[in-house]
């Protein structure tokens, strides 16, 4: 890997995490997220309340769980990001993403959700937002596989970016640029965050698979799973240090930063909860 690589791909991995150990309680955080999500979804729908559905419980725990932290300062994940992206930078968003038997695509998508506080999105700048993905599990190529187009973030003629962030059809201009990325556990990756992305649905056959696939989930299948029975990662986004991070991408839904769960609150005072610091904005490195 090289500097030149992740200038001309966007992407550079993967990498083996220097300390295998926190892999364990990592998957047990985003499962048990997951699970208590599943439950709290179920309810909703048996009490009528179907627009009470929650998405969001796996984004952003990173302060109530001590391991997200831990993995944050492994030596390898430090020396590639340095080495790549710089030393001055914030961590500002995290994201599990649990895929089993049942569990759809995620569409083509980039992580430069923000830009500086309210700014308009400045797609090809590529000083300032990096993303790096940590597998959890083995994320092989029918674990809902990640795919992204290999120099996305940079202009690629006859390829326009005016699009919504999330969309399905890729155009065929890029589509040779389309490339799987496995990775094994405790491999992680690293990009630009402009860079195109998505990942297959779960199981996904491989006879199927064609530059349009995404694999539409499944309630039946999905139902019957359970998230222990398949793949996770945690996806983490880094913005340069001075960046301002709206408040609402860069906090924990569930309240202050000791929450662990919605909608339950863990907390003996209220007032602790509604006056704390929601904020989930911390230094990287
Ligand atoms: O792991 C996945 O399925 C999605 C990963 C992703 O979108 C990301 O790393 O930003
Ligand atoms: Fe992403």
């Amino acid at each position: 890997m090289s500097i030149a690589q992740i200038q001309r791909d966007g992407l550079a991995g993967p990498f083996d995490l220097a300390d295998k150990s926190i892999l364990d309680a990592l998957c047990e955080v985003g499962i048990e997220l997951q699970v208590l999500q599943r439950q709290q979804n179920v309810l909703a729908e048996l009490a009528g309340q179907e627009d009470q559905q929650r998405h969001t419980t796996l984004l952003n725990r990173h302060m109530a769980f001590k391991p997200m932290q831990e993995l944050f300062r492994d030596a390898n994940l430090q020396a590639v990001v340095s080495e790549y992206f710089g030393t001055d930078l914030l961590l500002w968003q995290t994201k599990f993403f649990p895929k089993y038997q049942g569990v759809g695509e995620n569409k083509w998508h980039h992580d430069r959700i923000i830009e500086n506080g309210s700014d308009p999105i400045n797609i090809y700048d590529t000083s300032n937002h990096f993303s790096f993905v940590v597998a959890l599990t083995d994320l092989g190529m029918d674990d809902g596989r990640i795919e992204y187009i290999k120099g996305s973030h940079l202009p690629i003629d006859g390829f326009d970016r005016e699009m919504p962030r999330l969309f399905k059809e890729m155009p065929e201009v890029v589509h040779d640029r389309i490339t799987p990325l496995p990775l094994l556990r405790g491999e992680f990756a690293v990009f630009h965050s402009a860079l195109l992305h998505r990942s297959l649905a779960f199981g996904h056959s491989e006879e199927s698979w064609r530059p349009g696939y995404f694999g539409a989930p499944n309630r039946d299948l999905r139902r019957d799973a359970g998230p222990q029975s398949g793949r996770i990662s945690l996806a983490a986004r880094l913005a340069r240090k001075g960046t301002v991070i709206p408040e609402r991408f860069g906090s924990n839904p569930a309240g202050a930063a000791q929450a662990i769960a919605e909608p339950m609150p863990y907390y003996d005072d209220i007032h602790k909860q509604v006056l704390a610091d929601k904020s989930v904005v911390i230094p990287f490195n």
